[in-house]
């Protein structure tokens, strides 16, 4: 091991001690890409569990159909093998082969689509969501707003390599953001998504198994409940423009308590709070 390899070792060793005993990640870094990963995510909301399940379901219908359709094709090459058949056959149909090649497709694709549609239904609304954020892509960051906590906004930007360095090294490159969306454990959170400017964009979490693409002008719906703390984090999903793979999407699960002081801190700072919680009495401006 070289001098320089110990080195930076040993920085990091310090680095994740000082980041440790400042409490600077209190939750852990949870949904991130791995090195050499070759499968999804694991699933971290009900609807994740779901898409992988009917991945599952529909791997073992793709590999039957292939295995059979293999095995027809060196069937068909050894039975029908001119040197077997030297004078050829002249038949040119057989009703019960093309009535079940007909049926049969028909009855698999009826088994996928039932699971499917009602995949679909299951992402698609909310049933009794706690609250709701709104999600706006922005050219090229996102903004995540809170109407049922008053309406503060948290702007997300990604942090530039040299300040991830210094403020957030535990946070993976090219993903870290300045400031997170925060969402409580276990809670059934609405997510509506829309976009401003004049590009799409798509809020997308692997792990989460949502992936909306949000729209100047229209509102799209999904939900996520993250059963486990931690940093999650996605991209864009959208080829949106110029800065599209620099517009991370990070989101930190918290307890309860600790969601409802971060709300509290930003509704005050955004001059929301109740008279009576602020110190300093003064109007909010320009509100
Ligand atoms: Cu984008």
């Amino acid at each position: 091991m070289s001098g320089k390899r110990v080195l930076g070792i040993l920085g990091m060793v310090v680095i994740a001690a000082l980041g440790l005993a400042g409490g600077a990640l209190a939750q852990p870094i949870v949904g991130v890409p791995h090195d050499w990963q070759m499968n999804f995510p694991p699933a971290y909301t009900p609807v994740m569990e779901k898409v992988e399940s009917l991945n599952d379901l529909l791997l073992v219908i793709i590999s039957l159909i292939c295995v059979f359709v293999l095995g027809l094709l060196l069937y068909a090459m050894w039975r029908f093998h001119a040197a077997r058949n030297p004078v050829a056959t002249t038949t040119t149909h057989n009703t019960v082969i093309e009535i079940a090649w007909t049926v049969v497709p028909i009855l698999i694709l009826v088994v996928i689509a039932i699971p499917s549609f009602r995949l679909l239904y299951y992402s698609d609304k909310a049933v009794d969501a706690a609250f709701t954020i709104k999600v706006t892509g922005n050219q090229w960051y996102w903004t995540y707003n809170y109407p049922d906590h008053g309406d503060f906004t948290v702007e997300s930007r990604i942090l530039p390599e040299a300040d991830r360095v210094k403020q957030k090294p535990q946070m993976p490159r090219l993903l870290a953001v300045d400031e997170e969306m925060v969402v409580p454990a276990g809670t059934t959170v609405r997510i509506i998504g829309t976009a401003v400017g004049n590009a799409m964009h798509g809020w997308t979490v692997p792990g989460f198994g949502i992936k909306k693409t949000v729209i100047p002008g229209r509102l799209n719906e999904g939900w996520i409940n993250v059963k486990e703390e931690g940093f999650y984090f996605g991209q864009c999903s959208q080829i949106c423009g110029d800065n599209h793979s620099f517009m991370p999407i990070a989101v930190r699960v918290v307890s309860k308590d600790v969601f409802d002081k971060w709300v509290e801190q930003k509704k005050k700072a955004a001059g929301l709070a109740p008279a009576t919680d602020v110190a300093s009495v003064t109007a909010p401006a320009n509100r």
